[in-house]
């Protein structure tokens, strides 16, 4: 199948527009707000663990996949691993990088349940093999304003819904998230509701750009990436991008999803980007490219679903604004 993705657009800065600096900031205030001073002063989240071990991570043999492949400048490793969201780990940007280093990803299994006639629990070498790995280079824009482009490693998650043959009833898909207190210091903070769930209806989970993840820039996934396995979905914004998955269920209806749970007025259950669809805090027509900043750093136009227009017929009839 031939996916077609709009180039990236650059554009002028608006005095307007609010910064990246600040949506980051009043994000993270929000997120204070509704921890009612749990964060502050806890100290938890500084605690933990030294630098991950990146280094942890091993070679994986994968074919480029052109069809999925976008023109924009790679981001670099460096920001990818070092700059990112996981708030198991701690919410700042750093503190995944710093403190999930001392997650266990082996052993590792993902029980594959619900609505389906061949339940089965996968381990990581059997999740490696069973398709062929492709690397795709993704945009992932996070609702938060920012983008980057990475080289996955993975196959599309259709391939995996085959294998367990959903029933009749399966309409929606669930990521449950590992939550382990003993290893993710970010679970003792209440900001969120954990584990952290995310999903997606039935007919999106099969659209072959669901990418279940295994790995990136040609080795394993970083433990701050989502390691050993997570699932990309680069026409969303990235909180419905699960990382580090445990269970995948198929229901009969649609899961509570964490951020939505959250704060619904703010995050929909769709999460499709959609720069016509602006968060209630915030503009959500551009967006600043992580590794672009200091003088060089310049506005990008934000593009209907992140520039995969080929999902479009997934939501045709659907309005948007209300389904966000
Ligand atoms: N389990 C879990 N998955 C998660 C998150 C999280 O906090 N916990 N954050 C999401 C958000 S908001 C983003 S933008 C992406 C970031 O992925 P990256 O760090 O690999 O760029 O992961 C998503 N997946
Ligand atoms: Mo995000």
């Amino acid at each position: 199948m031939l996916i077609r993705i709009q180039p990236d657009q650059i554009d002028v800065p608006l005095p307007s527009e609010i910064t990246p600096r600040e949506i980051f900031e009043s994000r993270r205030h929000f997120l204070k707000e509704l921890a009612v001073g749990a964060i502050a002063g806890s100290g938890v989240l500084a605690s933990a663990g030294a630098w991950a071990q990146v280094a942890g991570t091993r070679k994986l043999a994968a074919r480029r996949n052109d069809s999925y492949v976008v023109v924009d400048k790679q981001t670099s490793y460096k920001d990818a691993t070092t700059y990112n969201n996981f708030y198991e780990f701690g919410t700042d940007k750093s503190e995944p990088a710093r403190n999930a280093g001392i997650l266990k990803i082996n052993p590792w299994t993902v029980s594959v349940e619900g609505e389906v006639k061949k339940p089965m629990t996968l381990d990581l070498e059997t999740l490696l093999k069973l398709a062929p790995l492709e690397e795709r280079v993704y945009r992932l824009r996070c609702v938060e304003g920012w983008s980057m482009v990475i080289p996955w490693v993975g196959y599309s998650l259709s391939a995996l819904i085959r294998k367990v043959e959903p029933t009749g009833n399966a309409k929606y898909v669930e990521f449950v998230t590992l939550a382990d207190k003993k290893q993710m210091p970010g679970l003792s903070v209440p900001v969120l509701e954990w584990p952290y769930v995310e999903g997606l209806r039935m007919d999106e989970a099969n659209h072959p750009l669901a990418l279940l993840t295994l790995g990136m820039y040609g080795e394993t996934l970083p433990n701050q990436n989502g390691a050993p396995v997570r699932i990309v979905l680069p026409w969303k914004y990235g909180f419905k991008s699960a990382k580090s998955i445990v269970k995948i269920r198929f229901l009969k209806e649609a899961p509570r999803t964490t951020w939505n749970v959250t704060a619904p007025s703010e995050y929909g259950f769709y999460g499709n980007v959609n720069p016509d669809v602006d968060h209630p805090r915030w503009s959500q027509a551009s967006e600043r490219r992580i590794g672009e900043d200091g003088f060089l750093a310049r506005k990008r136009k934000t593009l209907m679903f992140n520039g995969y227009n080929d999902v479009a017929p997934l939501y045709a009839g659907m309005d948007l604004k209300r389904f966000f």
